[in-house]
């Protein structure tokens, strides 16, 4: 359903400051916003290989200033590596230049598209196939977050606005079942009712960050197991990804986005829904993990809030995806008929698991606090 034609990889290859023949370029079909492309290349007898990536612009409206973040994201990762004796080219980011100097290429046609070096020896997962993954993720977001603490130069600028503000979302979410473009609300009649049920949820966390409670810190936003690359050999975190939402936030967006995969017994697309739950042994394992990078700095208003952002992070993406299904599928790529409302009936179907366990939830937390 993505109708977009296929780019010309070896010419936009060409933009950058990437040594060697051009051999071949795939599309990586991971992520449901950006268009990610792997390039292969001969240099001095070796394959070297890149990633490619088109960024939407039309999520992202200001590139250039995305870019910014991302430029000093990973060079103070990198310091911060090769101080503790690292390998930087792996265990984070790293950007290949355009060949004008700048950190991304913008074709005559307008679209922006940046490239990193591939990171080897690693991969990702889009559900969990070994518990000992989940634990290493969540623990590299912990990391992630810790790093970023430190991070000089004042504050990041923030690639989209409002981004978890879960009120603001809810208030689209009714604007669109008001407006309804494409004649969907009736057909999500239950669904609608769902989300409207917990309407009062929605403030918890933003009106604590803006009470200053909850700490304004620098955070992921988009902490999907899929985002830290997993090292094949020892199975550890080795590379936090997809850094495009890294902007001020609170660690419950992070730490409450991580587990609707991370906690997930089924795909986030899965149609089956008796497939779909939430697994409180999975929960454990990111409790554990975050809990061991993150117990230092948190502050108590932060800890209390943790398993209630789980439910939260969860239903907030399910408004997301459902409010998509009412507009018209305009924001996240669909690969099929009602993909946006399979994705949302996933969350939805967590979301009440999670509103069972929620004592459980809280002791797991307690227990690695
Ligand atoms: C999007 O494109 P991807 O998969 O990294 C979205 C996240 C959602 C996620 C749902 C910028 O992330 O917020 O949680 O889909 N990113 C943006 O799978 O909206
Ligand atoms: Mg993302």
């Amino acid at each position: 359903m993505d109708k977009k034609p296929a780019p010309d990889l070896e010419s936009i290859c060409a933009a950058f400051d990437i040594e060697g023949r051009w051999l071949s370029s795939c599309p990586i079909p991971s992520g449901h916003i950006n268009d990610t492309y792997c390039s292969r290349f001969e240099a001095g007898g070796a394959v070297v290989q890149y990633v490619n990536q088109r960024i939407n612009h039309v999520v992202f409206r200001e590139p250039e200033r995305l870019m910014e973040n991302i430029e000093r994201v990973t060079r103070f990762a990198r310091e911060k590596i090769v101080a503790a004796g690292g390998d930087p080219d792996r265990e984070t980011l790293t950007i290949v230049p355009a060949r004008d100097g700048r950190s991304f290429h913008r074709t005559p046609e307008g679209a922006y598209w940046r490239t990193f070096l591939f990171i080897g020896g690693a991969r990702t997962y889009d559900r969990v196939e070994d518990l000992r993954h989940v634990y290493a993720a969540s623990r590299a977001f912990g990391n992630f977050q810790k790093m970023l603490a430190e991070l000089p130069g004042g504050r990041l600028h923030e690639t989209i606005p409002d981004f978890h503000h879960t009120r603001k979302r809810f208030e689209a979410f009714r604007a669109a079942c008001e407006r309804d473009p494409v004649r969907r609300a009736a057909g999500v009649g239950p669904e609608i009712d769902f989300v409207l049920a917990r309407e009062k949820d929605a403030s918890a966390v933003v009106d604590g960050l803006a009470a200053g409670r909850v700490p304004e810190r620098v955070t992921h936003n988009d902490t999907k197991l899929n985002n830290v690359m997993i090292d094949d050999r020892t199975g550890e975190g080795v590379c936090v990804i997809d850094l495009d939402t890294v902007m001020p936030g609170s660690v419950l967006y992070d730490f409450g986005d991580s587990v609707r995969l991370g906690a997930a017994t089924a795909a986030e697309d899965e149609r089956d829904l008796a497939k779909v739950g939430f697994d409180l042994g999975l929960f454990d394992r990111l409790a554990a993990g975050y809990l061991d990078a993150a117990r230092d700095f948190l502050v108590p208003e932060e800890t209390e809030l943790l398993a209630f952002s789980a439910k939260l992070l969860t239903l907030e993406c399910g408004v997301r995806f459902l409010t998509d299904h009412l507009q018209g599928d305009v924001y996240f790529k669909v690969r099929r008929e009602g993909h946006n409302l399979d994705r949302a009936r996933t969350q939805f179907k967590m979301v009440a698991e999670m509103e069972k366990r929620m004592g459980d939830m809280d002791a797991v937390i307690r227990k690695y606090l």
